[in-house]
């Protein structure tokens, strides 16, 4: 047993790269942009921007590798992985892999014959749905029979749907040549340090080999595995998206580090997700009291690694079996029950002419943010501010203050709005009245933004928020989002220049970190 686990530490020399890889994966790197800096454009609001045709094909409609694809475009998880072959201090095994899920989320678990037909009924119902990712409600790949089946059945049955797999990179290195074969273009690896000593601090363990390492000699098994798995994908042509959990005290300061030791690999997007820590979730971190970051110490870190490369901003941390767009949850309309007695229809030309149309509203889209950018042309200012948007999808203010269970954020220049993040909240309105605990909550979570665009508001809450300082705007209801805050700030500037208004920098803001069970 010994000698084994010497024999597999010996193998376990960080690898460097070949020549022939490097090519690749510089090929690779930035997702196909030119020029040096690496930073890809993809996840951004862009569009297409500079990426290489055959790479925007592969992220024009996944929602999590494309920032502006996610208001229109759905994906959904099936849970057909349950063990895992590590421990991490923010994870309780009862619940969801953390990784890829909120804490304390439990996801109804499937065999690939199941996840199969949830699909079909998936797909027959929301025609938008793109991606099929497997992210647990353990390790994928500590299951791969049961991953792979579902990728098998699931390639014959609906072969327009892209596949996406989430993994904690253990296994990886074993399984490129499988992931490949069946088409997975898009992989995440959660890498949360690259050096031992910080590893030992999130994980007490991994299990490798028929062996169960501790400590520092386990994280260097993973961190090694990693980021030799992270290579031979991008060697192989396959889009990587590393998350990192960022843990403050423990991993923050080091992920700077991560971030340029993914980037040097071909990593494509950075997702750095807060981690979101509470007794009730009965983890390590959660029961030694590790706090979570505040908003604005997760956006300067996104912010201070996004001259390094694409970040990923728009992660809801979903869950292992979550259905529909990135931060609404239709999984409970897909329980087994319903999806055994659901007729299928799976029809590729309705799925094909639905998302034609879609593609109409989004040019359009993309087309009013240019014409409004014009008129911020020849504008120098060093202002920036944050502005909160309720919003069910489409890229429109098309939501009710009342109704909306998150907030997306956008950061304002006069080089235009930039997507920075989103709040989950507690709903305002229940049951037909105003909450004013939950009032209290949503300003906490958005008290950074200067603004705040509605659908409608009521107002009650009208008020409460203007005496928060934050400024409640229903004139853009239905409008796209983009567009209206790009004229919005415009107006704010026109306000500063004149004197009718002084610009005030805002406070910090929370990100929810209890109950998060939907
Ligand atoms: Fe799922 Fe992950 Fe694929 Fe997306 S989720 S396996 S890459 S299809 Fe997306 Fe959800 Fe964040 Fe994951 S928002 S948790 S990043
Ligand atoms: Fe939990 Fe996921 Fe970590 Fe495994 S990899 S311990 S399931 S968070």
């Amino acid at each position: 047993m010994r000698e084994q686990a010497q024999d597999s530490m010996a193998k376990l020399t960080i690898l460097q790269p070949s020549g022939e890889v490097m090519q690749k994966m510089a090929e690779q790197k930035g997702c196909g942009t030119k020029g040096g800096s690496g930073k890809a454009s993809c996840g951004s609001a862009a569009g297409q921007g500079d990426l290489a045709p055959e790479i925007w094909e592969k992220v024009k409609n996944h929602p999590c590798y494309s920032e502006e694809a996610h208001h229109h475009y759905a994906r959904m998880h099936v849970a057909v992985a349950p063990a895992c072959n590590i421990q991490c201090n923010y994870c309780n095994r009862k619940y969801d892999c953390a990784n890829e899920s909120r804490p304390g989320v439990v996801s109804e678990k499937l065999t690939p014959e199941q996840a199969a037909k949830k699909v079909l009924a998936v797909a027959s119902t929301i025609p938008q749905m793109t991606v099929l990712g497997i992210a647990g409600p353990g390790d994928p790949l500590a299951n791969p029979e049961k991953t792979f089946k579902t990728f098998e059945l699931i390639t014959k049955t609906a072969p327009d749907i892209k596949l996406c797999l989430s993994t904690n990179g253990l296994m990886l290195p074993d399984h490129v040549e499988t992931i490949k074969s069946f088409k997975v273009d898009h992989v995440t690896i959660t890498i949360n340090m690259v050096d031992p000593e910080i590893g030992a601090k999130i994980y007490p363990w991994v299990f490798y080999k028929h062996k169960r390492y501790t400590g520092v000699e386990g994280a260097k098994i993973l961190t090694e595995r990693q980021l030799l798995g992270l290579e031979m994908l991008t060697a192989a042509g396959i889009l990587c998206k590393v998350n990192s959990v960022m843990i403050p005290g423990v991993n923050d300061q080091h992920l700077v580090e991560v971030n340029r030791a993914v980037k040097s690999r071909g990593a494509f997007l950075h997702n750095i997700m807060p981690l979101i820590s509470a007794p009730e979730h009965g983890t390590v971190f959660g029961l030694t009291g590790q706090r979570g970051p505040s908003a604005q110490e997760l956006k300067a870190l996104q912010d201070s690694c996004e001259g390094e490369m694409n970040m990923m901003r728009h992660c809801r941390q979903c869950r292992a079996d979550a259905v529909g767009l990135l931060g609404e949850d239709r999984s409970a309309e897909f329980t087994t029950d319903k999806i055994m007695e659901m007729d299928v229809n799976y029809d590729l030309a309705t799925r094909q002419a639905y998302q034609e149309k879609v593609e109409v509203e989004r040019q359009a889209k993309v087309a009013a943010k240019q014409a409004e950018l014009v008129t911020l042309a020849g504008e120098r200012s060093d202002i920036k501010i944050l502005v909160a948007v309720a919003t069910k999808g489409g890229g429109r203010i098309n939501e009710h203050f009342g109704h909306a269970k998150e907030f997306q954020v956008y950061e304002l220049s006069t080089a235009g709005a930039k997507f920075v993040g989103h709040r989950r909240v507690d709903l305002y309105c229940q049951g037909g009245f105003g909450e004013e605990d939950s009032l209290e909550t949503i300003i906490r979570a958005i008290n950074d933004c200067h603004a705040v665009f509605v659908a409608k508001i009521g107002g009650c809450p009208k008020n409460t928020l203007q005496q928060a300082g934050i400024e409640p705007v229903d004139k853009y209801a239905l409008q796209f989002i983009e567009q209206s805050a790009i004229a919005y700030f415009k107006e704010y500037m026109e306000k500063v220049k004149s004197g009718e208004m002084q610009h005030v920098e805002r406070g910090d803001a929370a990100i929810r970190q209890g109950a998060l069970l939907a």
